[in-house]
C-alpha cells in the first residue's frame, strides 16, 4: 500500500477523484414512478442468464436512499460522482411519452450533488436500453440511434444545466461484443451480424447524441467512456503479434476508429464488411465530431494468441495465460503497468482530447467482521493503479481524474450481487453501507485535494 500523502503528491492540484456507479447496478425501484421495464429487468428474469437469478429490482435501494447515499459520497470526501441515468424512466417505452417523475428523480439527484459540493459527471446509457424497444430490434435497429438523440435531448433540456460532464454510452464494447456476439449481457444475442449492427448504431446513436447535446447544452463538456482493451499479445511470434493487431482493432479500433477517425478499421471491414449494416453518407462525420473528453474504464489485460484453426471468425485470436498469477474474485489478472501502457498507445493511434479514467478497481468479496472490512487487496489494487495514472501524466498524458468503481457493492450483472466492488459494503438484506478499509484509504487520499498542497505537474 502506498501512503495516501506521498500518492497524492503525485498529482497536480486539481486532479479530480470521484466515485462510480450506474443506475440498474444500484437504484432499484424497477416499477416506480412510472420506469417500465429495461432489456436488463427482462435477461435477469430469464432462467440462467445471471447468476443465482439475482436481478436490479431492489439492487442498493439508491432510488429510495437518494440523501443517505449522497451524504455517504460527501463524507467520503471525494469531489465528484459519476452515475447514470435510466433511461426506462425518463422515456419508458423508448420513444413517445415523456415520463417527468423519472425526471424529478435526477433533478434531486443533480441538485443533491450540487447542494453538498460533488461534480456531476452523467452516463446516458449504461445499459438499460427500454424493452419496448426491442420490438424494433434493439440497437440492431437504425431506428435506436435516432430514439436516443431524442432522450439524450430531453435528459440535457431537463438536468444539463448542473452537469459538469456528459457521456454519451459507457463502455459500448459491452453493449455490443458482450451483448450481441457472446451473448453474456441482456439482450443475450450470439450473433456476428447482430452484433455488427449494434456497433454502428450504438457508434452512431453517439454522434447524434453529442450533436443533440451541444445544441441544448453547449457548455457541458460532452464525452465517451469506453472499456479500451490492453491488447498483449502472448508471444512475440509474427502470428500472434499480428492477432494482437487485430484484436486491438476489433475490440478497441470499432469505437475508437469511428469516433476519433471517421472510419471504421480496414482490418475489420475487409473481413466483416458484407456482415455489417449500411453505413450511411454521413454517419461518419456524425460519429467523429470532436469531443471534449474521453473516459477509460480499466481492470485488467487482454492476452491473446494466434487462432490459426480454418474458418475462425475475426479477429481470430484465443486467449492467452496470464503473465501475473495474481488476480481479483472475479477471477481478472492484475496488471497495472498494463493501463499505462494501453493509454500512451491510445494516444499515439489517436487524436484524443483529455481524459478522466472513468473507472477502476477490484473484486473482492471480504465481508463485514466485527463491523469492519478488510479489504487490503482492493486497496493496494486501488492504489497501484492510481501510481500507474500518476506515471501517465508524469509521462505528460492528460488524465485530469480517477473514479473509483464503485462507490459502493452492486448488481454486477450477469454475476448477479456475488461480485462486490465497492469502497462501501452493502448488506443487501439490510441495506446497511459500511465503509471499507479501502474507501476509508480512498477518503485520506482525496483529503489531500483540491487544495494545492504539492506541486501541480
Ligand atoms: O460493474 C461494471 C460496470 O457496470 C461497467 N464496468 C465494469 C464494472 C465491473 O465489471
Amino acid at each position: 500500500m502506498i501512503d495516501p500523502k506521498t500518492l497524492a503528491a503525485r498529482f497536480p492540484g486539481d486532479f479530480l477523484f470521484g466515485v462510480a456507479t450506474a443506475a440498474y447496478q444500484i437504484e432499484g425501484s424497477a416499477r416506480a414512478d412510472g420506469r417500465k421495464q429495461s432489456i436488463w429487468d427482462a435477461f435477469s428474469k430469464m432462467p440462467g442468464r445471471v447468476h443465482n437469478g439475482d436481478s436490479g429490482d431492489v439492487a442498493c435501494d439508491h432510488y429510495n436512499r437518494l440523501d443517505e447515499d449522497l451524504d455517504l459520497i460527501k463524507e467520503m470526501g471525494v469531489e465528484a460522482y459519476r452515475f447514470s441515468i435510466a433511461w426506462p424512466r425518463i422515456i419508458p417505452e423508448g420513444v413517445g411519452r415523456i415520463n417527468e417523475k423519472g425526471l424529478d428523480f435526477y433533478d434531486r439527484l443533480v441538485d443533491g450533488c450540487k447542494a453538498r459540493g460533488i461534480k456531476t459527471f452523467a452516463t446516458l446509457y449504461h445499459w438499460d436500453l427500454p424493452l419496448a424497444l426491442m420490438g424494433d430490434g434493439g440497437w440492431a435497429a437504425r431506428s435506436t440511434a435516432y430514439a436516443f438523440q431524442r432522450y439524450a435531448k430531453v435528459v440535457m433540456a431537463r438536468i444539463g444545466d448542473r452537469l459538469d460532464a456528459v457521456a454519451t454510452f459507457n463502455e459500448p464494447w459491452c453493449s455490443v461484443w458482450l451483448s450481441h456476439l457472446y451473448g453474456i449481457h441482456a439482450p443475450g444475442e450470439r450473433n456476428m451480424r447482430a452484433a455488427l449492427a449494434a456497433m454502428h448504431h450504438t457508434n452512431l446513436a453517439h454522434g447524434l447524441a453529442v450533436e443533440a447535446i451541444r445544441h441544448v447544452t453547449p457548455n457541458v463538456p460532452v464525452g465517451l467512456v469506453l472499456n479500451a482493451h490492453s491488447v498483449i499479445a502472448g508471444s512475440d511470434s509474427a502470428g500472434d503479434k499480428a492477432a494482437a493487431e487485430r484484436a486491438f482493432d476489433f475490440h478497441n479500433g470499432a469505437f475508437f476508429g469511428p469516433v476519433f477517425k471517421g472510419e471504421y478499421p480496414k482490418s475489420l471491414v475487409s473481413a466483416l464488411g458484407d456482415k455489417m449494416p449500411a453505413v450511411e453518407d454521413g454517419d461518419l462525420a456524425v460519429i467523429n465530431q470532436k469531443l471534449d473528453w474521453w473516459g477509460l474504464n480499466y481492470y485488467t489485460p487482454m492476452r491473446v494468441l494466434d487462432d490459426a484453426r480454418q474458418g475462425a471468425e475475426f479477429p481470430a485470436t484465443q486467449p492467452a495465460p496470464f503473465v501475473n498469477p495474481e488476480k481479483t474474485d472475479i477471477g481478472w489478472e492484475i496488471f497495472p503497468s498494463a493501463m499505462t501502457d494501453l493509454v500512451v498507445d491510445l494516444y499515439d493511434r489517436y487524436e484524443l482530447p483529455e481524459m478522466y479514467i472513468t473507472e477502476n478497481g477490484a473484486c473482492y468479496n471480504t465481508e463485514v467482521e466485527n463491523g469492519e472490512v478488510n479489504d487490503q487487496p482492493r486497496l493496494d489494487y486501488i492504489s497501484d493503479h492510481l501510481a500507474a495514472a500518476a506515471d501517465l501524466i508524469s509521462k505528460g498524458l492528460p488524465v485530469k481524474g480517477y473514479f473509483a468503481w464503485s462507490l459502493m457493492d452492486n448488481f454486477e450483472w450477469a454475476e448477479g450481487y456475488s461480485m462486490r466492488f465497492g469502497l462501501v459494503h452493502v448488506d443487501y438484506e439490510t441495506q446497511v453501507r459500511t465503509v471499507k478499509k479501502s474507501g476509508k484509504w480512498y477518503t485520506q487520499l482525496a483529503a489531500q485535494f483540491p487544495k494545492g498542497n504539492h506541486r501541480a505537474g
